[in-house]
């Protein structure tokens, strides 16, 4: 499969996506990769479903966000859909709260593709391939990301056209990228040249690996210990540097640990291979995480890539330096700010330097 068809197949899937505009006091959630099931315990979404309950209910709904839902919601893949929406119809029954409220887009992946084939008056919700979000900043593409996957571009032989492909949906072959290093690195490298080159900034799902302005955790512990150790140097505070020299200490810990668990993790850090780095890929990680939930928030002015935890489950960010987590329930949710910058100097770097 040549490169030219899969950005020709990302074109047709932003020209036919669902258009939404900014307005002054818009926010929005992208959530991807629920892969919800029966609730047996092979059902991934099983162990976060409480928290992603709550973080809705207590915080995205009253402050009246608008819910995206960026693929692979159900897990259609493994499990029948009735028994997906009679386990989690108190979820489902929140995503309708969201419909009279902020809204809400529900996108396919590639493992809820076959929807398109369910009783159509079954399924409570309006669902898309694509979105655009028409920021006055410039425009949000939002896409589940397994439509630059060459192993799905070989099945799909009419450019931009999914739905055809579902007439038979056994010939889906159940692959899964999210523990494939090399895999998650290709989808992200074309996304990556095909959003610098439109000039537009990507939202995928997918590869469950969280990524902000291009840059996935190890990059961005990188850049910020290269910073600190920048902050130190000009510091003359002894107190100052020396809490500085803690917080290096801190990220350089947590960047060797990842390296140690996955040696690949160097591999992908190739910042795909551009002359400049373009800040115009973002992930919304996954719901299912081991440790909690990672999510993007978007309004008029900022992003920012969210992780959501329960203290219960783990608290290794309430022990870390270098990060706030914010108490939001009664005890023991916490909403952690990783990463968030301004649009408008995002998109002002993808035009000038793509
Ligand atoms: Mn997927």
């Amino acid at each position: 499969m040549k490169i030219k068809q899969v950005y020709k197949q990302l074109d047709v899937l932003f020209e036919e996506a669902e258009r939404v505009k900014f307005e002054k006091n818009s926010k929005f959630v992208v959530f991807s990769d629920l892969h919800m099931g029966d609730g047996s315990s092979k059902d991934d979404f099983r162990s976060n479903a409480t928290l992603f309950e709550n973080v809705l209910q207590k915080y995205y709904l009253p402050n009246d966000f608008g819910l995206i839902l960026n693929g692979d919601v159900e897990e259609l893949q493994r499990f029948p859909l009735k028994k997906i929406m009679s386990k989690w119809s108190y979820v489902f029954d929140i995503f309708k709260k969201f419909q009279a409220n902020g809204g809400i887009w529900k996108l396919l992946g590639n493992h809820d593709l076959t929807l398109v084939t369910e009783d159509q008056n079954t399924y409570p919700m309006a669902y898309n391939e694509a979105l655009v979000l028409e920021h006055p900043s410039g425009e949000i593409f939002l896409f589940h990301g397994h439509q630059a996957s060459t192993t799905y571009q070989k099945h799909n032989k009419l450019v931009g056209y999914t739905l055809k492909y579902l007439a038979n949906p056994l010939r889906i072959t159940n692959y899964s990228v999210a523990h494939d290093s090399r895999k998650q690195y290709a989808i992200e490298k074309k996304v990556y040249h095909h959003a610098s080159f439109r000039k537009h900034m990507a939202i995928i799902g997918h590869t469950h690996r969280p990524l902000f302005e291009s840059l996935s955790k190890p990059e961005r512990l990188k850049y910020q210990i290269e910073r600190l150790c920048r902050d130190f140097a000009r510091e003359e505070k002894e107190d100052v540097k020396k809490s500085i020299k803690k917080l290096i200490k801190s990220k350089k810990k947590e960047l060797k640990k990842i390296f140690k668990k996955n040696p690949n993790a160097l591999n992908a850090t190739q910042l795909y291979n551009s002359i400049f780095h373009i800040p115009c890929l973002f992930n919304s990680g996954c719901t299912i995480g081991k440790r909690g939930i990672t999510c993007l928030e978007i309004d008029h002015e900022k992003i920012s890539l969210i992780h959501w935890f329960d203290k219960n489950v783990s608290d290794k960010y309430l022990k870390r330096k270098g990060y706030e987590p914010e108490l939001i329930d009664d005890g023991h949710i916490f909403r952690m700010p990783i990463n968030e910058e301004f649009l408008d100097y995002i998109f002002t770097r993808i035009r000038l330097l793509s």
